[in-house]
């Protein structure tokens, strides 16, 4: 299974400005001939490999993507300008695919690959383009090209860059749906996610990151149980694991141990990635009972946990900014002991990824 970004997108090029009928009219000069210019060349579409994009998010809020217009030509033999072409940035990997979802049209594999998809209309010719001998003086000009249009998707394979892991009920799709736009089915029993989705959490513009929910881990979901461990593979690529520990339930530091055990027993390096300890729901505690809680998860993972709720929102954010700088330093952009960047707000003192 794999995870897909697509969506479908229309495009259409600039039509080209038609051609002017005109004569030059000067005082003296009889007969001044025709003089209409031809009218500009409409703009093209393409398409552009970047760098530093990871999802096609931008294209959900925008479909719809035209060409500039070529201008009309003038008299006195003046052309048109040319319309303006658009250019359609998209991340490194993103295919792009005829309306029937399966032509290839482009491999946008390479940053910086730009390819036209589509090309403007032509500019029509003025009338000065058709003196000839025989019609010195023709009154009619061409109208511009009609700028092509066509529907194509785009498909990108998403990596998740964070991973949810927990017990099932734990809160993944909650807090998924409370941080992306995802919209995972959420209940109150466990196994309610049967396979993995995915959210893009956008914390600015340039902050963006995708975050992986899997289905709740059991005991013995690495003999099989449950619904396995074999969604786990989605998160191996992750940069970070948030665990979630349901803080409602009796046994915060058995169900941290639990999951823990599991991730260790399916190996692929799961139980040295970089783990941020999450105690959920504390929405639902009182002051005593979180303190209590988080001390007993304290007490078996060696650090305090953040204290969070996916439905107060309590955390959340200070969760993500952890997160995101556990992803930065994955992707080399901040050394692993930049101090200056730590998240200040809402963050416990001890704790540390
Ligand atoms: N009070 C409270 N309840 C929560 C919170 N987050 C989740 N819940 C509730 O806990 C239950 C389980 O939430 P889910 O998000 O479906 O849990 P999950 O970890 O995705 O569960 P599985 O998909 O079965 O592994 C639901 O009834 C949620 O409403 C929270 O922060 N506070
Ligand atoms: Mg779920």
């Amino acid at each position: 299974m794999k995870f897909l970004d697509q969506c479908k997108i229309y495009i259409r090029a600039g039509d080209g400005g038609a051609g002017a009928v005109s004569f030059r009219r000067e005082k003296f000069i009889e007969y001044g001939g025709p003089d209409g210019g031809d009218g500009g060349k409409g703009g093209d579409v393409w398409i552009e490999a970047v760098d530093g994009l990871n999802t096609l998010i931008d294209y959900r809020y925008q479909q719809h993507f035209r060409a500039g217009t070529g201008v009309h030509g003038m008299g006195r033999d003046r052309h048109g300008h040319n319309g303006e072409d658009v250019v359609l940035r998209v991340p490194v990997g993103t295919e792009v695919l005829e309306d029937d979802r399966e032509t290839l049209i482009a491999d946008m594999d390479v940053v910086g690959k730009r390819v036209r998809l589509l090309k403007g209309g032509n500019g029509g010719f003025g009338n000065a383009y058709f003196k000839g001998p025989v019609n010195r003086a023709p009154r009619h000009a061409n109208p511009g090209q009609t700028g092509e249009e066509k529907a194509i998707w785009l498909r990108l394979k998403l990596i998740a860059d964070v991973g949810l892991v927990g017990l099932p009920n734990a809160g993944k799709s909650t807090f998924l749906a409370a941080v992306s736009a995802a919209r995972p089915k959420i209940a109150d029993y466990p196994f309610t996610t049967l396979t993995p989705g995915l959210g893009v959490v956008d914390l600015s513009p340039n902050e963006r990151f995708v975050i992986a929910d899997i289905p709740g881990l059991i005991e013995g979901a690495s003999e099989g149980l449950g619904l396995g461990t074999r969604f786990l593979g989605h998160v191996e690529r992750t940069a970070v694991l948030i665990h979630l520990v349901d803080a409602t339930q009796e046994d915060v530091a058995g169900a941290w141990r639990t999951v823990r055990d599991e991730l260790a027993a399916y190996g692929e390096g799961l139980a040295e990635k970089a783990e941020i300890l999450v105690l959920n729901k504390v929405d639902a505690l009182d002051p005593e009972t979180r303190e209590a809680k988080a001390a007993e998860l304290a007490q078996a993972a060696g650090h305090a946990p953040m204290l969070v709720s996916g439905v107060s929102g309590e955390n959340v954010t200070a969760l993500l900014r952890a997160a995101w700088r556990q992803v930065r330093q994955s992707r080399g952009e901040i050394a692993i002991d930049d101090e200056d960047d730590a998240p200040s707000d809402g963050t416990p003192g001890e704790w540390r990824p």
